[in-house]
């Protein structure tokens, strides 16, 4: 918790029938305290012309004051911001004069302003989660709320949560090939701020072949059984996603014996057709190639990517 300690001297009024008061009276101090109302306000008030055994007392306004010391002590809420405020504040002596003073009371909001925004060139795989964190900064330590102003008009989903910052999560579709714009926003309860994010969306592997056409060249035929070979069992590169090799489509993505199994079966047995494309495997694959010349088993994981 922040505070703000002011002192002010306080005016000696000296009234009828005080005698013994000769000092004038002097004010010296702020007539107007202006601060965030997350701070705690603490005015020290004394006397100029001091009496021995004054006594403090709030007269008006809010927050509390020690009748000893004379220190005033406030915390604003969020509500105080804005509204006209005043504490009014009296010390009487043991002789009977008394003093006052009033001082006007400013509270503050700091409004939320994004400070990593805007983003402009994210790209996002369809299917794939892309998360953007958003860091805003607000002097009060405000509860922030956080929702999306628009979604760019995309297929997909995007959708933001957290508190400070701000986490954004999109889902682009294959449909929303291209560019994306998304507007969020952030709340302190007050005041509002906007931050643009702007999405690439590449299409999925899947939109860009058939699961079993090993060799991209638009069918399935003896040429991808041959590749497939090649690769499990002589260590011929592949190049392309990992999705059209999992011909039987096992979930865990595995591209091993087992799918040039289902290929022969396929093209020479009257096998079932290689499964669909599993547009989770573009990232996750795994390529089990079989290399005499090594004699081991060669593992290679697939792209991964958020
Ligand atoms: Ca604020
Ligand atoms: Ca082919
Ligand atoms: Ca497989």
């Amino acid at each position: 918790m922040r505070s703000i300690l002011v002192t002010f001297w306080l005016v000696i009024v000296t009234v009828a029938g005080s005698a013994g008061q000769t000092q004038p009276p002097v004010i010296v101090g702020p007539a107007t305290i202006s601060a965030p109302y997350c701070d705690l306000l603490q005015f020290n008030f004394d006397l100029a012309n001091p009496c021995t055994g004054a006594v403090f007392s709030l007269v008006s306004g809010p927050g509390a004051i020690d009748p000893t010391t004379g220190l005033w002590s406030y915390q604003p809420r969020m509500a105080d911001v804005g509204q006209v405020m005043a504490i009014e504040v009296s010390a009487r002596c043991p002789s009977g004069v008394t003093a006052a003073a009033t001082v006007q009371l400013q509270v503050t909001n700091e409004p939320p302003v994004f400070t990593s925004c805007p983003v402009t060139s994210l790209t996002a795989d369809a299917g794939y989660v892309r998360t953007v964190v958003l860091a805003v900064d607000d002097t009060c330590p405000d509860s922030l709320r956080f929702r999306i102003l628009s979604d760019g008009g995309m297929d997909g989903t995007v959708s933001v949560s957290g508190s400070p910052t701000g986490v954004v999560r999109f889902i682009g579709a294959n449909s929303d090939f291209g560019r994306v714009d998304i507007r969020v926003a952030v709340n302190d309860g007050l005041v509002e701020d906007t931050c643009s994010i702007r999405f690439f969306v590449a299409p999925t592997a899947c939109e860009g072949g058939e699961t079993g056409d090993i060799d991209n060249s638009g069918n399935i035929d003896l040429s991808d059984l041959l590749d497939l070979v090649n690769i499990l069992f002589y260590g011929q590169q592949y190049t392309r996603s990992l999705v059209f090799a999992n011909i039987n489509g096992d979930p865990t993505c595995r591209v091993d014996i087992s799918d040039l199994i289902h290929l022969v079966n396929y093209l020479f047995l009257q096998g079932p057709s290689p499964a669909p494309c599993l547009q989770v495997c573009e990232h996750t694959g795994t390529l089990m190639q079989e290399n005499p010349n090594v004699d081991r088993m060669d593992e290679r994981p697939g792209d991964v990517k958020d």
